[in-house]
């Protein structure tokens, strides 16, 4: 039996802009994303934007009963910037602060310890109209003051606190790949996204140790282990380029207070380096993380583009990226992702060794599955599949528990099936299925199995 610590944290993880909804008088404003899918009907006219969610706005008491039923013994959402401070004049909207206080509340007397993380790659959209968002040091300021409010209103009832999610899935997506609004192409400007992240959270990470005395702060990175394709130099040489930009762009800064030299010299040769100030730089340095959440979906694949690629894209993802599946590999086809349980422990390792075995909660671990309905029997669904996926992720980051990584929990993505950024409802994560047309909520036979998982803290 592959048992955890008592007071190990079972449970799920979402984000406002995914689960919350946005409600006629509810002056929440508008988000990228809001842009993205409805104003400017961009490339996802046919798809479902953000403004049609699982509706927990107002649906969040009798939710919280079904977390209770999943054996949930923490909760990790996001506190959404658009509804909490509207616009410019930076006054705070009542009606979110009811909201987020209710919610808190009644998750903590439910024993669900409730870990709140600032910014989920939901930015306002007037800060992104007058300022282009995290490019402008302007949004960095107003960032830390937006977290020292939400620091000053809920941290009586929240302990855990996270500064951003997955910072770099912004740089990439919206900088160099042309996922994320803005749908740019400009690698100067995604160093410069990328450092301003990394300025802001440690600027709040400050100044939370100020307001907060009994709560822990860090920050949630996707961590991809970059694994070379073969033992060929170019290949070993581009694996370490991608863990440099993947990972150790905010893992570095966030826990050890400096960016890693290589990293330094790269941006220098391409004259990508932002621009900093050394008081800025020592900001960085003298206030590092307590805690980290640490996504796991998947690995990195890396191999050298034909033999020694083009030096001009070396900070290009499609510079180091190998999309090619080696025979043996497992792939979840459905999100087109590879399957490789053994990464989790090969992190926690990694923290172990180069990071001061710092203590991390794995914030996001999750299988997302196309049309689960025709898996339904008796009224369930018997997503056996993904109860497999997280015993196997649990299996390997035991084995990393039991070397002595500091892991306190794990959440998977996610608890109530959820809107997703570029998918839309394509992809169900969910330990509970959301019905799109009622919003009714069913357990879905891995629901069942996490609340025994958490009965027994182990299985
Ligand atoms: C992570 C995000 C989540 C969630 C998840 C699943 O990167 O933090 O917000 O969306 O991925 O990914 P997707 O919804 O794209 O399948």
């Amino acid at each position: 039996m592959i048992k955890f610590p008592k007071d190990f944290y079972f449970g799920s993880s979402t984000s406002a802009e995914q689960s919350e909804g946005r409600f006629e008088g509810d002056k929440k404003a508008l988000t990228t994303w809001d842009k993205f899918y409805e104003v400017d009907k961009y490339k996802f006219y046919d798809l479902i934007g953000p403004s049609k969610t699982s509706s927990v706005y107002r649906r969040y008491k009798e939710d919280i009963d079904l977390y209770k039923k999943t054996g949930h013994s923490a909760f990790r959402t996001s506190i959404s910037w658009a509804r909490l401070i509207p616009d410019e004049s930076g006054i705070v909207n009542e009606k979110a602060v009811a909201f987020y206080k209710d919610y808190f509340t009644r998750l903590k007397e439910e024993n669900i310890e409730v870990m709140v993380n600032l910014f989920h790659f939901d930015m306002p959209l007037y800060l992104e109209e007058k300022y282009g968002g995290f490019v402008s040091k302007e949004v960095v300021y107003k960032y830390v003051e937006y977290a020292k409010t939400c620091f000053s209103l809920f941290s009586d009832i929240v302990k855990i606190w996270f500064t951003f999610n997955e910072p770099i899935v912004s740089v990439e997506c919206g900088y160099l790949l042309q996922y994320h609004y803005p749908m740019e192409v400009d690698a100067k400007k995604a160093t410069q996204v990328a450092y301003n992240m990394q300025l802001a959270s440690s600027m709040a990470t400050k100044e939370f140790h100020k307001i907060v005395k009994d709560g822990k702060i860090g920050i949630i990175l996707n961590l991809t282990p970059a694994y070379p394709r073969s033992n060929n130099k170019y290949d070993i040489k581009a694996a370490n380029i991608a863990e440099l930009f993947a990972s150790k762009s905010f893992l570095d800064p966030s826990v050890l207070g400096k960016y890693p030299d290589e990293l330094i010299n790269i941006c220098k040769k391409h004259d990508i380096l932002p621009e900093y100030t050394n008081d800025e730089l020592e900001i960085i340095e003298n206030n590092t993380v307590d805690i980290l959440g640490i996504n796991y979906y998947q690995p990195l694949r890396v191999s050298a583009k034909a033999n020694m690629p083009n030096p001009e894209a070396e900070f290009m993802p499609s510079y180091y990226y190998d999309p090619y599946i080696m025979p043996g590999r497992r792939i979840n086809k459905y999100r087109g992702w590879e399957i490789y349980p053994e990464g989790i422990y090969d992190i926690a390792m990694n923290i172990k060794k180069n990071y001061n075995n710092i203590p991390y909660i794995i914030s996001e671990n999750g299988m997302g599955v196309e049309d689960e309905k025709r898996f339904k029997k008796d009224g369930i669904i018997q997503d056996d599949y993904r109860i497999e996926f997280f015993k196997e992720h649990l299996e390997y980051l035991h084995k990393g528990i039991k070397e002595g990584s500091n892991c306190f929990g794990y959440l998977v993505w996610t608890g109530i099936d959820c809107w997703s950024w570029l998918n839309s409802y394509k992809n169900r994560y969910g330990l509970i299925e959301l019905d799109l047309e009622t919003s009714n909520r069913i357990i879905k036979k891995s629901g069942y199995w996490f609340n025994e998982l958490n009965k027994n803290k182990g299985f």
